[in-house]
């Protein structure tokens, strides 16, 4: 057993680097059985550094050390330099030297995908956060900024593309069947943006032009077999090119602009300068394979690793804690970019449901954290939905603070002040702030505070005055190392509706003109508790809080289900008209929780969305949102101790009881919806394809023998994989046991050779109740297809399996909670930040009802009792147990 705990990492204990590294001369020589790594530094003195006359210290992980020669000189080990198991010191060093140290390392055994490693023969890299010095020893931190030159030395038939950052400057010839490529990139960057790859890959190539008028040169690299799928993605890159100079005033600055597609990858893509690496699922895509989600998943992606090239590589982290200077401005970029491309409220509903659903829940669970963390373990263990998607809604609340011109010349100020630095997220505030004349200084305790905030809101209406009251308190929930936290600046947007639903002005003063009151303010909280005052207003009005979801934060106001049902079709937010539509289902699910005798279901639910069925004016994006009811990880979300079985069963029941109920508004709504042209990736046609695989999966629900007829031809007729994987969705969770091994069965048929499309074969059954139970879990885990090397594979399986597949994951025997500790002990010793991530939902243990919530502590013991576990899993089991 692993008795050594690992050491924390404080951020109070930062110091400037001792000494800075000027530039990085690299030389690979890949060959089958390894790789040797020439790696020559020119290092000076930090002439900020306090540290005069201190060894120099790189670091280093699974090194096979050569040699190290200073300033030509061969160093001697025990005398000049010492290695330990995490660092070479070298023991004295000039002021300015040049250090060369050569490394043999082996990508071919690498499974863990850190450093430089093998995916389907070719040599990828990854080095964020801590993966360069994997491949060389060096200061292996994003303060130490270098200017990197590499030459790449392989085989020409197995390697004949060589690619790293930045500018092709030389190729040649090398004899006995081996060539090289230089590469040298003019920005200085970080070493977690170094990346090489070494394959045999074809590119599609394009071109943009820059707003300057520069050409840049644009190429995908992919495997043959992909060659048709990169259409999307390159439209993609040139909007997101486009969409950075419109709206952020931000140029492309190299010549060139590559992306590679990789099947073996730990997350979703790179932003590596000049050179992205992506994992294939979220760059290829053609109209056969992929779905809907997946064309909007590879957009966002795309643009938010090019967007990254501003906020991220010319304006780099100072250290780790720092990340979501760098993750949440840049998601907050993308999701931008994606609103303008699509419809910018079904946009905000997703966002907000992400966030509601998961980051709530891990803002409430052991490793909550604040957007600045304090401290760490295992800096992988940081990627979290805090760093990225709160760190995205706290620059959002910063935008709506400031609107949107102060806020673009903050934007500026930062780029400007800051290129080529690496900085913290206060220097991004103060940026805003000196842009702007505003004071954030409160608002700055959205990055260290950790908890979401609860906003408590009553209100009352003097009919004599015709003022309404409005008074909000906010507190934030004790969090691990936190409590008795301040008042935090919270962005506020609310309207008032009147009884015709007519939005009425909102009238600060009791003097001052109603015509010219605006009907949607943004009220700021800064206190424990505020009052409001809106004058002027004949009747009580009703209120529709938090508009667009203006900052992440739960709201608790005492709704009646009336004036939900009357919100959901008055609100003239499209967001709080589904929110409406969510707090009202909520309800209903929820009360049947409570009573699972009640007979009745709410018969107004039914009713609204009837309504949501039959009315065809209204924005058919956002009814497809409506119409989906909460999920099971989000009413888990928002229960005190949480039973799963009854959550399950009552959504169930009301799910069967709509479909029942609004089955011939169903079988309309999927002929409405069906037929009308050639496929096409726009909202319109998206939320065709949503309403029509919606009505057939309520269809199906309920054992109807006609939805299963349109089903099934669905199906074999499909020309598109939103189409054909909706039906078989809706198959696979029907009780047509027959159809849906039929279906199965030809889908892998048809599919087998893309390894994009089994994984979304394996994901459909390990998501289902029906399908998915622990036994045939783990039949697909003895599939010829699946692969532990492959993270895909393992999310698509055990992932979806705990994180989807909610009702068998907490069956009441605990068989699921045992499933995953050992399929996580498995994978710990081949990839540890796939282990730590997958044991996510066993962590929160303390949450739910004592019958599973022991079974989940059991689990997590077996893990912590396993032998020699990784920093990773260390971190993330412990502070679950010991929470
Ligand atoms: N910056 C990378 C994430 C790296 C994760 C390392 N464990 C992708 C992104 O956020 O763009
Ligand atoms: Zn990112």
């Amino acid at each position: 057993m692993r008795t050594n705990q690992p050491q924390t990492i404080h951020l109070s204990e930062y110091k400037v680097p001792t000494y800075l590294v000027d530039t990085v001369d690299l030389c690979f020589q890949l060959y089958d059985d390894g790789a040797r790594v020439h790696s020559t530094l020119s290092v000076r003195q930090n002439p900020e550094s306090k540290d005069v006359s201190a060894p120099f210290t790189l670091d280093g992980d699974s090194l096979n050390l050569e040699r190290v020669t200073l300033d030509g000189k061969a160093l001697v080990a025990g005398d000049d330099y010492e290695e330990t198991g995490e660092h070479l010191v070298i023991t004295e060093v000039p002021s300015q030297f040049e250090l060369t140290v050569v490394t043999w390392i082996e990508p071919q055994n690498n499974t863990r995908l850190e450093g430089l490693y093998k995916s389907s023969g070719m040599f990828c890299t990854q080095c964020e956060a801590e993966g360069f010095r994997c491949i060389t020893y060096f200061p292996d931190r994003p303060d130490v900024m270098a200017r990197y030159r590499t030459r790449i030395e392989a085989d020409k038939a197995t390697c004949p593309v060589l690619l790293s950052n930045g500018n092709d400057i030389d190729r040649g010839d090398l004899g006995s069947g081996r060539h090289f490529v230089t590469w040298e990139d003019p920005f200085p960057k970080p070493s977690y943006l170094f990346a090489l790859v070494a394959g045999d890959l074809v590119e599609k190539q394009d071109t943009f032009t820059t707003c300057s008028g520069r050409d840049i040169d644009l190429r995908i690299y992919v495997e043959t077999r992909n060659a048709a799928k990169c259409e999307h993605a390159m439209d993609s890159l040139k909007r997101s090119m486009r969409w950075d100079e419109e709206v952020y005033g931000r140029e492309y600055d190299l010549d060139i602009f590559m992306i590679v597609a990789v099947d073996d990858f730990n997350m979703g893509a790179m932003e590596n300068k000049g050179l992205n690496i992506f994992n294939s699922s979220c760059v290829l895509a053609s109209q056969e394979t992929a779905t809907d989600l997946a064309f909007q998943r590879i957009e966002a992606i795309v643009a938010h690793e090019y967007f990254h090239n501003w906020s991220g590589n010319r304006v780099t982290c100072r250290d780790w804690f720092q990340l979501s200077l760098k993750e949440g401005f840049t998601v907050f970029r993308d999701s931008t970019f994606s609103a303008d491309m699509g419809s910018p409220t079904v946009k905000r509903i997703e966002d907000a449901t992400l966030l509601r659903t998961a980051q709530f829940a891990e803002d409430a669970g052991p490793m909550a954290h604040p957007v600045r963390p304090a401290s760490y373990m295992e800096i992988s263990n940081f990627y979290t939905l805090t760093i990225y998607e709160k760190g995205a809604e706290v620059v959002r609340m910063i935008h709506t603070l400031l609107g949107p011109e102060l806020f673009r010349k903050g934007s500026d100020l930062y780029f400007e002040r800051h290129d080529g630095q690496a900085v913290t997220t206060d220097d991004f505030v103060k940026a805003m702030e000196d842009a702007s004349g505003r004071d954030l200084t409160q608002f700055r305790l959205w990055y260290d505070q950790a908890g979401t905030p609860l906003l408590t809101v009553s209100d009352n209406y003097d009919s004599e005055q015709g003022v309404y009251r409005l008074t909000i308190q906010q507190t934030i929930p004790d969090t691990p190392e936190q409590t008795n936290k301040q008042s935090q600046h919270i962005p506020f947007a609310l309207g008032l509706l009147g009884i015709e639903g007519e939005a009425l002005p909102l009238r600060l003063e009791s003097t001052g003109d109603a015509a010219n009151a605006p009907t949607e303010r943004v009220l700021e909280l800064t206190e424990a508790s505020q009052t409001f005052e809106f004058y002027g207003l004949a009747q009580k009005p009703v209120p529709s809080l938090l508009r667009h979801f203006s900052a992440p934060v739960r709201v608790v106001y005492p709704w009646s289900r009336e004036q939900l049902v009357f919100l959901m079709s008055h609100d003239p937010d499209g967001f709080n008209r589904w929110d409406a539509g969510q707090r009202l289902a909520v309800d209903v699910i929820q009360s049947l929780i409570s009573s699972p005798e009640t007979a009745e279901i709410e018969p107004r639910l039914v009713e609204a969305y009837r309504a949501l069925l039959a009315d065809l004016s209204l924005d058919q994006a956002l009814v497809a949102k409506m119409l989906q009811l909460p999920s099971e990880a989000y009413l888990i979300e928002l229960a005190d101790s949480p039973d799963v079985a009854a959550i399950h069963r009552a959504r169930e029941r009301v799910l069967s009881h709509l479909a029942t109920s609004l089955r011939d508004e169903l079988v309309a709504c999927y002929h409405a919806n069906t037929g009308g042209g050639a496929y096409e990736v726009t909202p319109e046609s998206i939320a065709r394809r949503s309403l029509r695989n919606t009505a057939l999966s309520w269809l199906l629900l309920i054992n109807d023998d006609a939805g299963r007829d349109l089903a099934v031809k669905q199906y074999s007729d499909a020309d598109n994989m939103t189409d054909r994987m909706g039906a078989l969705r809706a198959l696979v969770n029907s009780d047509y046991a027959a159809e849906r091994s039929q279906a199965l069965a030809d889908f892998y048929e048809r599919f087998q050779d893309d390894p994009q499309v089994v994984e979304q074969w394996f994901a459909v059954q390990a998501s289902s109740d029906r399908a998915g139970q622990l036994p045939q879990v783990q039949t697909l885990l003895k599939h010829a297809a699946f692969d532990w090397k492959n993270p895909n594979k393992i999310r698509s399986v055990i992932g979806v399996f705990a994180g989807q597949n909610l009702a068998a994951f907490h069956n009441p025997d605990g068989s699921g909670y045992g499933f995953l500790a050992d399929q996580v002990c498995r994978l710990d010793d081949s990839n540890p930040q796939i282990a730590a991530r997958l044991v996510a939902p066993l962590t929160r243990w303390k949450k739910f009802a004592p019958t599973y919530s022991a079974l989940m502590h059991k689990a997590l013991g077996k893990i912590r009792d396993k032998p020699e576990l990784s920093a990773d899993l260390y971190e993330v089991v412990h502070k679950s147990l010991e929470a």
